[in-house]
């Protein structure tokens, strides 16, 4: 069908009241794994490349990838820069073939990220691009020593309010208690669900949760037998996913969860077959693996079978 924007995707997604999975790609293998998996759940899909998947397949080949992926399907595709912090690197996607872009300056002071943010919303909208802004810290609740920490690294809901409101974004990622990678949580693995709630009801705009992968156990579990080491490895359970769907997050970033598959297949695949030594025989089932898991993500999000809803 061609690539949509982010904004279209998740403005269908707030109406609806589910979220569209936002999955990291870095090479072919891993998009045909997400589009297949999208596709045959007729959902909706965000395809995101970070600055470092940039880096690692080139711009050009990565356009070129997810356009391609974006024509073979019928299902909606939006192509989105996570965690654009290169002013470089933001505008060459804006103009170059990204449907949505992230910019990340929640490490600033509040009023630098507005200032930023507000020079991305002008120059992205522009073109038609959609815009993703942070605000606040990624980090587990766990690893906060004291209420004073937490506050100055959760988002605070006045302060979403002032953001939305000054940029212009299309949806916001705020800061509830996620954090990037396999190892999430010490202690009780929770979210900061008042908190979302409160900021939802300020800005009302699409919400972004980062850091979301579950670390589902049976991934987990075949990495462990097939030799990897991760065993203190937590995600985000997939009832607290479940909860802030129903508070008004519409966009949830998988990166982890679809790395986890890979490995778990390739180490699985590597140890079977010692002899075995064809590309196509040790990434084709860790394509088939992400498939799958892009497609339970599909249910547990509520995006399946909403395709048709966007741009309708
Ligand atoms: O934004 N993301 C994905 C982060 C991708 C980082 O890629 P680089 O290594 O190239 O910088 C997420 O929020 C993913 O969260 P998860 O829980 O899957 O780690
Ligand atoms: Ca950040
Ligand atoms: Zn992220």
């Amino acid at each position: 069908m061609g690539l949509v924007t982010g904004k279209e995707i998740l403005e269908a997604a707030n109406g609806g009241g589910y979220a569209v999975g936002a999955f990291n790609i870095n090479n072919l293998e891993i998009l045909q794994g997400v589009v297949r998996g999208g596709t045959e759940m007729n959902a909706p899909l965000i395809i995101a490349a970070s600055e470092g998947a940039i880096e690692y397949a080139g711009f050009d080949y990565i356009v070129a990838m997810v356009r391609t992926a974006a024509g073979l399907t019928s299902i909606p595709m939006a192509l989105h820069l996570d965690h654009g912090r290169d002013p470089k690197v933001i505008t060459r996607c804006i103009q170059g073939g990204f449907t949505s872009v992230m910019i990340d300056a929640s490490h600033l002071p509040l009023e630098d990220n507005i200032k930023e943010t507000k020079q991305v919303v002008k120059l992205a909208h522009a073109e038609g691009v959609s815009v993703e802004a942070e605000l606040g810290r990624l980090r587990g609740i766990e690893d906060m020593i004291s209420v004073d920490e937490r506050e100055a690294t959760l988002t605070k809901p006045e302060d979403a309010e002032r953001f939305v409101a000054e940029t212009g974004v299309d949806s916001l990622a705020p800061a509830i208690g996620t954090s990037h990678g396999a190892f999430k949580f010490k202690g009780e693995a929770k979210l900061d669900l008042e908190r979302l709630k409160e900021i939802k009801k300020r800005v009302g705009i699409p919400l972004v949760l980062h850091g979301a992968s579950t670390v589902p156990q049976e991934i987990l579990k075949l990495v462990t037998q097939y030799g990897g080491e991760m065993q203190d490895a937590k995600g985000v359970p997939p009832d607290q996913l479940k909860k802030a769907i129903a508070l008004g997050i519409n966009k949830i970033n998988t990166d982890t969860d679809l790395r986890l598959a890979l490995t778990a297949a390739v180490r699985r695949v590597l140890t079977d077959d010692r002899k075995v030594f064809d590309p196509r025989k040790i990434l084709g089932p860790a394509r088939d693996m992400i498939a799958e898991v892009v497609k339970e993500k599909a249910t547990l999000f509520g995006s399946a079978h909403k395709a048709q809803e966007v741009r309708s």
